[in-house]
């Protein structure tokens, strides 16, 4: 089913009847899901949404974020226990403000939760703070990453013990201002019948508090091996990377944005070229969608989110999560949040 715009409250109160999963956290507001099995429990780190009264914008002002809470699940089908104020603003000496789409990593007994904010200057970087625990707290690292830029980290850890950051998002997570790493304010989305801009991946340095070596663009192919174009809106790239690993084959999730899909790209190595495979779920109530894919036990989880709960404000998001199906292929078999 199509997802109206601005439902009515009689829709929202339909589309919850028919919703695939419920929130798993009704006390706060919670978006931009990361999650992962660290020692035997579920460890999610989500946004946390606030009504910061910042009128709506395709530039995203309105998501004013300020901190971050981690959520800890003993089993898919138990309670989320909110674990408390992992990481706030005011304590990170290079950020002034909006906290988006975080990620974590555990290293040698070392977590590091990876965070974009915005500079005084308005310009987004990634940065990193270093913990004991799963949830927390963390202590930031004084600088960003030298090297970031822009929005949504997924760090990604590979088989062989390498960590592979994932990262950009375009219009507000200002990706579309890069060419080879470098900020220019002229640059601009490509025209449609361009190259589309990709995520950026960069390998991890062995402290996890910086790159080793310079981001690189990823390039998604269509079916005929040709790059995907910037004006492919339903298929290119956005913001939202993840990364994750099925029977060898490596599977590159992101959101598309303005048109609201979750897609999906696969490769043979974590730089690609990754090829275009289609979409895992249908747009859900509130301009974003962001997720993450996990492992538990012998099944695999997608971790969303939607703006039911609020009434359907697009910027006061709800986590959820659901099982996802590879099939016999490999394809991602494709999730409508509301049936269909
Ligand atoms: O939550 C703020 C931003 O909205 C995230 O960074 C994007 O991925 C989108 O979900």
């Amino acid at each position: 089913p199509v997802v109206p715009d601005n439902p009515t409250p009689a829709e929202i109160e339909a589309l919850k009847a028919r919703a695939i999963s419920s929130p798993l956290v009704t006390h706060i507001y919670t978006a931009d899901p990361s999650a992962h099995v660290f020692d035997g429990a579920i460890y999610i780190y989500p946004s946390h949404d606030i009504e910061g009264g910042v009128p709506f914008n395709d530039n995203g002002d309105h998501f004013c974020m300020e901190d971050y809470h981690v959520f800890r699940m003993a089993s898919p089908d138990s309670e989320a226990v909110d674990c408390g104020v992992a990481l706030h603003v005011k304590d990170v000496p290079w950020a002034e403000r909006q906290m988006w789409a975080p990620d974590a990593a555990r290293k040698n007994g070392k977590y590091y939760l990876y965070f974009p904010a915005k500079r005084a200057d308005g310009i987004f970087q990634i940065g990193v703070a270093v913990g004991d625990r799963p949830e927390g707290p963390f202590k930031p690292e004084p600088t960003a990453i030298e090297g970031s830029y822009s929005i949504d980290p997924a760090v990604y850890a590979d088989d062989d013990g390498e960590h592979y950051m994932y990262f950009g998002g375009l219009w507000g997570g200002q990706l579309q201002k890069y060419r080879d790493n470098t900020y220019a304010e002229a640059n601009e989305e490509p025209a449609a019948d361009e190259p589309a801009l990709g995520p950026r991946v960069a390998r991890l340095d062995a402290a996890m508090t910086g790159f080793a070596e310079a981001p690189r663009e990823i390039v998604i192919l269509d079916e005929e091996g040709k790059p995907l174009r910037a004006g492919d809106h339903e298929r290119r790239y956005f913001e939202g990377p993840w990364m994750h690993r099925y029977k060898g084959t490596y599977y590159l999730s992101y959101s598309t944005g303005n048109t609201h899909f979750l897609c999906y790209a696969t490769a043979d190595n974590p730089y690609g070229p990754f090829t275009y495979r289609g979409r895992i779920l249908s747009p859900v109530v509130g301009w974003t969608t962001h997720h993450s894919t996990c492992a538990i036990g012998d099944k695999w989880y997608l971790f969303y989110h939607d703006a039911l709960l609020s009434g359907g404000v697009t910027h006061l998001r709800s986590i959820k999560m659901t099982e996802l199906q590879h099939d016999e292929q490999g394809r991602i078999v494709m999730l409508h949040p509301y049936g269909g």
